[in-house]
């Protein structure tokens, strides 16, 4: 990721796990809805580490630039138009393997086929309405985590706990 300093000592770990960034998005709905602290929250208890957060109003621009690979599709003027239409929360999760592990805690992009247990799942009936937004893969977080923060906005810390989560 642009700007983020590359991490010597627990970059690559044994086993080839691999530390990442995924960006998450808060959609308006979540907010509208009362659920920020919840997500984060799941977010949270699932041991990813949070070093990016803002709340943001979504403009035309950021959300075709965000959205661009959907373009063609029959569904995009609608999402453009309900990702611009309140604010949105930003965050940017670190963890071993944190593009798979967000999506695993969001659910199906359809939440009528999401698992219980899930984000989706638990939360949310519609498409058009499934509260949160994770990278798919290592190279979309860095695009999109470049779309939402400036480099000096994603912290570098040390987490205490972090020896409870994973095994180095
Ligand atoms: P994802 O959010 O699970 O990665 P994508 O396929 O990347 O799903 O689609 C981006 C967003 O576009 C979805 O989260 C959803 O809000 C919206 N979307 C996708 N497919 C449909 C659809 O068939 N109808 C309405 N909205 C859709
Ligand atoms: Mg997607």
């Amino acid at each position: 990721v642009r700007g983020s300093p590359t991490y010597p000592r627990r970059g690559l770990k044994e086993g080839c796990q691999l530390v990442q960034k995924s960006l998450v998005l808060l959609k308006p709905d979540a907010v509208q809805r009362g659920l920020v602290g919840e997500l984060i929250s799941r977010l949270e208890r699932r041991g990813l580490k949070l070093v990016g957060m803002k709340l943001l109003q979504v403009d035309e621009a950021l959300a075709g630039r965000h959205y661009g690979e959907h373009v063609d599709r029959s569904f995009y003027r609608g999402l453009v138009d309900f990702i611009t239409s309140s604010p949105t929360v930003a965050l940017v999760w670190e963890a071993d393997n944190a593009i798979i592990l967000v999506r695993q805690t969001m659910g199906e992009t359809d939440p009528g086929k999401s698992p219980t247990g899930t984000i989706r799942g638990d939360l949310g009936i519609n498409i058009g309405r499934n509260l949160v937004h994770g990278s798919d893969s290592p190279e979309s977080a860095q695009r999109e985590i470049d779309l939402f923060f400036q480099p000096q906005e994603v912290l570098v810390y040390e987490r205490n706990l972090d020896p409870w989560i994973t095994e180095s």
